[in-house]
């Protein structure tokens, strides 16, 4: 067994998952999430664990997402493919374990918190936020789509943020993941160090774990050293993120011409038409579902890319080659249909493909 994941538990009740592959930031592989879910269902019923804690080593962060260079590989390999495949299933299947765990998990979300990072800790019962935190789901610049739930949890957010943060993939500071409830509470790195030293040296067995720990975290708690950014905007987000459809968006932030219009308007030009249209009818679908059916969306959509053009453009342009310029299946928002954006919300063997 690798060590890209640590995991203890001391003798006073506390068990920690430390995600431990620092120089790829943290980025989740099949061998992490299967470990993650084993821990989690032996700790669920494990009289010797009364809380959980999911931290990220090294200075960068929490976590940067899914290991994506294992995943391209699903380009030339049928194994490969296959593999791939396993690796969103059990990622998803460990996201959702962590909604329901029925302890509390203190999620660390100081640094780089991005795509696989998010949804591993969305569900997590205590989520604390640090002056480090970089949060994002930063999918659309690789011609993939906001998975992990993000449908589920971006429909979470105010008014239409939700849907600005996925289309436009904008990395947040700790105010904003607050606002768009991300996170529960604020504290300094230091704090939130002490705070965990404190976790391990309570005996659990001897306290109210739910009162105590609550009244620990409010003892480190902060104001968050910046004001939300997004709160400001929500108007004009609102306003242009209001309608369903992309050609529609983008017509409202060309008519506004505001240089925030112009900004996001740019933002947007600069993603896959392709994963746009799909990323905003999962996210409008999204509304309507429950969190388990906003993750079965997302397997079949994660399947469905796996197979498609723009997910591999996206991740050579970005992470292999990085030259940053992807050559994508469709130059025009207009140029994508109805029609294939719908089968692509069908199982894979449905979708046709040219
Ligand atoms: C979008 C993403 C990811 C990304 C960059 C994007 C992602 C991811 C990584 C990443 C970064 C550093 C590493 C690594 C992976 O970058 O999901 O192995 O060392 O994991 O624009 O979704």
């Amino acid at each position: 067994m690798s060590d890209d994941v640590l995991y203890s538990v001391n003798q006073h009740g506390t068990a920690t998952i430390v995600l431990n592959r620092p120089k790829a930031l943290n980025s989740l592989t099949y061998d992490m999430v299967r470990v993650i879910g084993e821990k989690l269902t032996e700790w669920k019923t494990d009289h010797n664990v009364s809380v959980v804690v999911i931290k990220g080593a090294g200075a960068k962060g929490l976590c940067a997402g899914g290991d994506i260079k294992t995943l391209y590989e699903a380009r030339s390999s049928k194994q490969a493919l296959h593999d791939a495949e396993r690796f969103f299933e059990k990622e998803y299947e460990v996201d959702k374990a962590v909604y329901r765990f029925p302890k509390p998990i203190i999620a660390c979300l100081d640094g780089i918190v991005m795509g696989g990072g998010v949804g591993l800790t969305y569900g997590a019962s205590h989520r604390i936020v640090t002056e480090r935190t970089k949060w994002a789901m930063p999918e659309m610049n690789i011609g993939f789509f906001p998975d992990v739930g993000a449908a589920y949890f971006l429909n979470k957010a105010p008014g239409h943020v939700g849907r600005y943060l996925g289309l436009t993939a904008s990395v947040i500071r700790a105010a904003d993941v607050l606002f768009i409830n991300g996170a529960d509470t604020y504290m300094e790195s230091d704090a939130l160090e002490r705070l965990i030293k404190q976790v391990e040296y309570t005996n659990w067995r001897l306290v109210n774990v739910k009162e105590t720990l609550e009244q620990m975290i409010k003892e480190f708690q902060a104001e968050p050293p910046q004001e939300s950014k997004l709160a400001p905007d929500q108007d004009a987000i609102d306003h242009h993120f209001r309608f369903d459809t992309l050609e529609e968006i983008l017509q409202s932030l060309e008519n506004e011409g505001s240089g925030f219009s112009v900004n996001v308007k740019k933002l947007l030009l600069s993603k896959s038409p392709f994963s746009l249209k799909v990323a905003l009818k999962q996210l409008v679908d999204g509304k309507q579902k429950t969190m388990e059916e906003c993750f079965a969306t997302d397997l079949l959509l994660a399947k469905n890319f796996l197979r498609h053009k723009d997910f591999f453009e996206g991740v050579r342009s970005v992470l292999i080659d990085r030259d940053q310029s992807p050559n994508y299946e469709y130059q025009h928002v207009s140029d994508v249909t109805d029609d294939e954006v719908n089968q692509f919300f069908q199982p894979s063997e449905n979708v046709r493909r040219s």
